[in-house]
């Protein structure tokens, strides 16, 4: 189903090239067996949803986010509502799974590209792009 990012040119892959096409299988592995409802997002949804109206506040995505699992930082959460909140800035049950996918894919990445886990990468901006388009 997902393509693999191919070299630039076949026969001239470097180390790190290889590194990263290792790292993005295992990333594109994860993906492809992941439940479709993220991490209990279900009932999370639901914990917050106030009287079956199908939506929860950006306040309350806050803190299903962190019941999720994920710390983030306010500029985050800002970013998140941007993107996931209508204009009553509520987020729908489909748009609060998406987020959770996201999230969990971005960290799963970064996680398999910090490989001393020392909380810092380094990608080149082909690595990036890949990295991006893909998540
Ligand atoms: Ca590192």
């Amino acid at each position: 189903m997902l393509t693999q990012p191919a070299p630039a040119s076949a026969g001239e892959e470097t180390e790190e090239d290889q590194q990263f096409r290792t790292i993005f299988q295992q990333i594109a592995g994860d993906v492809s067996t992941r439940e479709p409802e993220s991490a209990g997002g279900t009932e999370i949804f639901k914990h917050y949803e106030a009287e079956h109206t199908g939506f929860i506040s950006s306040y309350e995505m806050r803190n299903a986010i962190n019941d999720a699992g994920f710390r983030l930082n306010n500029p985050l959460y800002n970013i998140i509502t941007m993107r996931y909140a209508n204009e009553n800035m509520n987020i729908d049950f489909d748009s609060f799974i998406s987020c959770l996918v996201r999230l969990e894919g971005m960290f799963r990445a970064f996680q398999a590209f910090d490989q001393d886990g020392d909380g810092t990468i380094s990608l080149s901006v082909l690595e990036w792009l890949q990295l991006t388009l893909y998540a």
